[in-house]
């Protein structure tokens, strides 16, 4: 029997650069919310790829930034830690956009974080751009840190992804699968659902309400005729909030509310009954239980 490999590889780069998408394609399969808008990830989020022997269990990081308040520090933590844990780290790097201050921030940290670990460079979203820029591209980046290996890759269309997989399959070292061979993720299904429903919001609401927000799965209860009833609570911070995110006579909540549904069911393969409730919480962003609750550590906000 051939040997088997094994192994972590962490995703990082800014807040939209890609990476959510990236791993649900690598994947196979929506482990991981993704919108247009930033921030959108908040935690580490694992999902399992097979590539010939080698199982690549892809570390979804949120995005790196220069965090404000606790919620993002505590992010921006998450996502160092996957990559000092990681065996290799791929950086994504929006071909459009280049070497923002933003990567040239992640690429100063690389040294620090990242240390001993192969990164690799993955060039971004290369149907936005020319191909004639990619080339000078890969040159800047390469004069700035020694990346063991470029990619150039679009996440969302497929291009150059079976490229990456191969590689970072090839790479992994060898050992025994982390993972039994038919799971793809290991997020419990509460947060998923959370997530799912969070990610509605962030498509419907404008400006600064979807990071001052926060869902979590208060109950599931398996009904007796294969459905699944799931109640969950939205925090917000303000009363004004509470109204927005409601809308008119309960018109948003009942949009997200269905949309998350939707997604639920083509998921578990089952009916959901989704109800949805919103809770006023001032503090919502200094407890330390909403952090367990969305996977991250609180004290990593200090
Ligand atoms: N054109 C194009 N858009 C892409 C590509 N990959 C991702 N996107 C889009 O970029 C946006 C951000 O994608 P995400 O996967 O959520 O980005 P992220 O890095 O996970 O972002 P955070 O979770 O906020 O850190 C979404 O609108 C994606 O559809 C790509 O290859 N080409
Ligand atoms: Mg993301």
């Amino acid at each position: 029997m051939a040997e088997t490999r094994a192994g972590f590889v962490a995703l990082i780069g800014e807040p939209n650069a890609g990476k959510s998408t990236l791993l649900n394609r690598m994947v196979g399969a929506k482990v991981s919310i993704v919108t247009h808008k930033v921030q959108t990830t908040r935690a580490r989020i694992r999902g399992v790829a097979i590539e010939g022997d080698a199982q690549i269990v892809f570390v979804d990081t949120p995005g790196i930034f220069r965090p404000r308040r606790r919620l993002d520090r505590s992010m921006v933590a998450a996502a160092w830690g996957g990559a000092a844990d990681a065996d290799i780290v791929v950086l994504m790097v929006e071909a459009h956009r280049g070497i923002t201050e933003g990567v040239a921030g992640i690429l100063d940290g690389l040294a620090e974080h990242a240390r001993g670990r192969k990164v690799a460079l993955a060039i971004n979203k290369i149907d936005r751009v020319e191909r004639s820029k990619l080339l000078a591209l890969t040159e800047q980046l390469n004069a700035r840190f020694e990346f063991v290996q470029t990619f150039m890759i679009s996440a969302e269309k497929g291009h150059g992804v079976d490229d990456l997989r191969a590689w970072l399959g090839s790479e992994l070292p060898a050992g025994q699968w982390l993972y039994p061979e038919d799971q793809i993720a290991d997020l419990p299904m509460r947060m998923i659902a959370a997530e799912i429903t969070r990610e509605k919001l962030t498509l419907r609401l404008h400006q600064e309400l979807p990071y001052q927000l926060t869902v979590e799965t208060e109950n599931w209860e398996e009904r007796k005729d294969g459905s699944a009833r799931i109640d969950q609570v939205i925090y917000v911070a303000r009363d004004g909030h509470k109204g927005i995110v409601l809308g008119r006579k309960g018109e948003t909540t009942k949009a997200v509310g269905q949309a998350a549904r939707a997604e639920l069911e083509e998921f578990l393969g089952r009916k959901v009954h989704l109800f949805l409730q919103v809770r006023v919480r001032p503090n919502w962003l200094e407890e330390a239980e909403r952090y367990s609750e969305m996977g991250l550590d609180f004290g990593d906000g200090d």
